[in-house]
């Protein structure tokens, strides 16, 4: 049973990706941001819910749009807005960017630009964790568009028949870049296509945080002891373009973004929160000038941050070993 420090602690992890998520748009405005920036307001409550289940020991497996992903897994603000703007104190020391983040120490196995295989590298970290007669479980996030990638088939299929420990999480934010999934998917459900494989299938609404962490918390458990792998489609929107810069109103209407943005996952919590009496405004007032706060510190470390060396270009490229 989920107390109020528990529900305190997921609006702080939403609020915190939100408000790093915003800093970085704004970043990427000012030109600070060399690469590419996809963000994930609106999607919040997939990582915070799923990764509230996860040791540091379990690992992830993220995508194009990880920033969510890597703040739930234990990433700092300081060394997510530091990779971004490429400077060396980032978690990948700069050479990475938001679809290179890494942080193994935390378990973030990196995020991705190629949509589709991060599904085999969980399915692998399984298979290694299942060999090893580790308790460890290994979780891959995924868009829609990834669905329809043979990938998917692939790590489902090998998930299935060998029992792995891996959670397939499929953040069903209805389009594909400008594809809508109605459009591109013969089946409107991802979940039904665990059947396909002999998996669990479930589907959840991906805006519910308490939802996300239920159905997450099930799959966690039976991952664990043994009991193998499960897929979870949360249904949820991604209220800013694909990425930053982009155009967004040619293959949605504005509409359709307004009606989202009113069953935002955190508005949604926090209305939870109030109506139950567990938290007052100013409790969560407080909370949101507290991450305020540490979000304009991250920001400031990373502009204040050095580049990496030029010297030290070629470092990693190869095995030490080699
Ligand atoms: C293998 C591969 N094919 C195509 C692309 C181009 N691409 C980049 S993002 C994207 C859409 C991904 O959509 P989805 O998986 O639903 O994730 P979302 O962007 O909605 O979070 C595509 C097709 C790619 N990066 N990798």
């Amino acid at each position: 049973m989920l107390g109020k420090d528990d529900l305190l602690r997921f609006y702080r992890m939403m609020q915190t990706i939100r408000r790093c998520e915003e800093r970085l748009a704004k970043a990427h405005q000012q030109g600070l941001i060399p690469g590419a920036c996809h963000t994930y307001v609106g999607q919040e409550a997939v990582a915070a819910g799923v990764c509230a289940h996860l040791r540091k020991d379990d690992v992830i497996f993220s995508t194009h749009r990880g920033h969510g992903h890597a703040l739930a897994k234990g990433v700092s603000p300081r060394e997510l807005i530091a990779e971004l703007f490429g400077r060396a104190t980032g978690c990948s020391r700069g050479r990475g960017g938001s679809m290179h983040l890494f942080a193994p120490e935390v378990g973030l196995m990196g995020t991705t630009g190629i949509v589709g295989p991060n599904i085999l590298q969980a399915a692998g970290a399984g298979y290694s964790f299942k060999l090893l007669r580790s308790d460890r479980v290994s979780a891959a996030f995924f868009g829609d568009g990834a669905v329809q990638n043979g990938a998917f088939h692939e790590g489902l299929n090998m998930a299935s028949i060998w029992k792995l420990p891996v959670l397939f999480v499929c953040e069903n934010n209805q389009y594909a870049t400008e594809v809508p999934f109605r459009y591109a998917s013969g089946s409107p459900s991802v979940a039904a296509r665990g059947q396909a494989y002999g998996l669990p299938g479930v589907e959840v609404d991906g805006n519910d945080v308490l939802a996300v962490h239920a159905a997450a918390g099930e799959a966690v458990e039976r991952a664990r002891k043994g009991g193998g792998a499960t897929l979870l489609e949360c249904k949820t929107y991604r209220t800013r373009p694909h990425a930053e810069g982009m155009a967004d109103f040619g293959y949605r209407s504005r509409e359709e973004v307004e009606a989202w943005k009113a069953r935002d996952p955190i508005l949604r919590l926090q209305r939870q929160l109030l109506e139950k009496g567990l938290a007052g405004e100013a409790e969560l007032r407080a909370i949101d000038q507290e991450v305020e706060a540490m979000v304009d510190d991250a920001a400031r470390f990373a502009e204040a941050s050095p580049w990496p060396d030029p010297a030290t270009a070629a470092d990693h490229v190869y095995s030490e070993s080699c």
